[in-house]
């Protein structure tokens, strides 16, 4: 076949002397690291909209990039793919994700869509076949319609709880033909702009009834992968109701959908709620739910989603660190969320984006590995929380301590004499030293 791409040929590993543009510096995919091959512990996905569809248009401007390949219809969907499996190919990224109707343009009629859907996941499936490529994650696009101006499972009208049922049960069908080890829930549009028109009671019941259905229908199918909770806390509703990972966490919580489902949390996502990356993935990781990223990251000057490649090598070692932490990626892996700037607007730039964000992760994992092994990070929090490991802290974390002892134990002690200092400057000079120490 021909190549869509045929300038630039596959990306070769050439270790960080390289000056080479079109070479990796730090990803090397098969080196086994920690015992696994670096592309294990990253599990790299190409994200179909940003890559194939996103064209630069913003809210002042439109189109500063021609993804059309010189066709329209069910054709460009096929180049679509072509592409997408020439830059996999080329940039050693063994997965993708998708909303269904990145795939394929929407239809005039949901069977007609529907029809076109089970034609590109033929196309796909075949692609994936020849070159042992994976879906990381299938989603489905539940907010760019009109018909979702009020939400999806949320929405004010049954009518559209049902068109979004049928939208995602077909999505499901297409993500486990695709052997996706991942389907993931953003909320879309499933939140709200003033309680002067909603029902908020009603809206989260629904989102629970909405996520009930389609976990028991692709569990119905045999689906054994994760189902992904994807929080962000705005954009485009100014609330939406899956905020942060800790709220997306009670929501689960409180319907019984806490079994059922992981995170999938968002670099940017965590900046636009006030939390650092590092934050979101610790607090999914320590009480169950870690699951899947979206590897981007937003720019601290704007308070949107710019969805960025990453390059902050800091963010990604903290981000790597936390994947080491939780045991690495089981279904989940690391999706490139992320869309080159609109004036970035060649198809060199796709590639230096890829390897920007893929070199900066492949860092990231070496840096975070050398911390863990450095030991002076976990040796300061062991030695921090020492107090819990004998005398009157054991009893507390053993259930044997009263209120009445603990008094007791107070009264004796008098006040507490030693409060050790937090030695955040030293912790973060500990950081950059094997960051960038000898
Ligand atoms: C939007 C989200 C979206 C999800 C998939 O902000 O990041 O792209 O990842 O629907
Ligand atoms: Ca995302
Ligand atoms: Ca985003």
């Amino acid at each position: 076949m021909n190549q869509l791409f045929p300038e630039i040929r596959t990306i070769p590993y050439e270790g960080p002397k390289s000056k080479n543009p079109l070479a990796f510096r730090w990803y090397n995919p098969d080196e086994i690291l920690a015992g696994k091959p670096m592309r294990e512990h990253l599990r790299f996905a190409l994200a179909w909209w940003h890559t194939l569809c996103a064209c630069g248009t913003d809210m002042f401007g439109g189109d500063t990039m021609d993804k059309s390949f010189g066709t329209s219809g069910m054709d460009l969907a096929k180049k679509k793919a072509d592409a997408a499996f020439e830059l996999m190919e080329k940039l050693s990224i063994d997965y993708f994700c998708f909303h269904d109707y990145d795939l394929v343009d929407e239809a005039d009629t949901l069977a007609e869509t529907n029809a076109r859907l089970d034609e590109i996941s033929d196309y796909i499936l075949e692609k994936m076949k020849a070159t042992g490529k994976k879906c990381l994650w299938g989603t489905q696009k539940l907010f760019g319609n009109k018909r979702y101006m009020h939400g999806a499972g949320t929405a004010p009208n049954a009518d559209v709880f049902a068109y979004a049922a049928a939208q995602t049960k077909k999505n499901i069908e297409i993500s486990v033909k695709l052997g996706a080890s991942g389907i993931v829930f953003w909320g879309g549009r499933e939140g709200y702009e003033t309680l002067l028109n909603t029902d908020m009671g009603l809206e989260l019941d629904n989102l629970a009834r909405f996520l009930r259905l389609s976990i028991d229908y692709a569990r119905s199918l045999g689906f054994t992968g994760d189902f992904y909770i994807e929080p962000k806390p705005k954009e485009p509703t100014k609330h939406q109701y899956d905020f942060d990972a800790a709220n997306a966490i009670a929501f689960l919580r409180k319907y019984g959908l806490d079994r059922d489902m992981k995170m999938n949390i968002e670099a940017n996502h965590a900046t636009l709620a006030g939390h650092t990356f590092q934050h979101e993935l610790r607090y999914s990781a320590v009480n169950g739910f870690f699951g899947s990223v979206d590897a981007n990251q937003g720019d601290m000057l704007l308070g949107w989603d710019t969805d960025q490649f990453p390059t902050d090598v800091y963010n990604a070692t903290y981000c790597m660190y936390e994947v080491l932490k939780a045991g690495g990626f089981t279904n989940g892996g690391l999706n490139f969320d992320a869309k080159t700037r609109r004036g970035s607007n060649t198809p060199e730039d796709l590639f230096y984006s890829f390897i920007a964000g893929m070199d900066t992760f492949a860092l990231g994992l070496r840096k975070a590995l050398a911390l863990v092994e450095d030991g002076r990070i976990d040796q300061f929090i062991a030695e921090r929380y020492a107090s819990w490991t004998t005398g009157i802290g054991k009893r507390v974390i053993d259930g044997e301590a009263t209120m009445e002892e603990l008094e007791q134990y107070a009264l004796r002690m008098g006040d507490v004499s030693t409060n050790l200092s937090g030695r955040q400057e030293y912790l973060e000079s500990v950081v950059n030293d094997v960051l960038f120490g000898n």
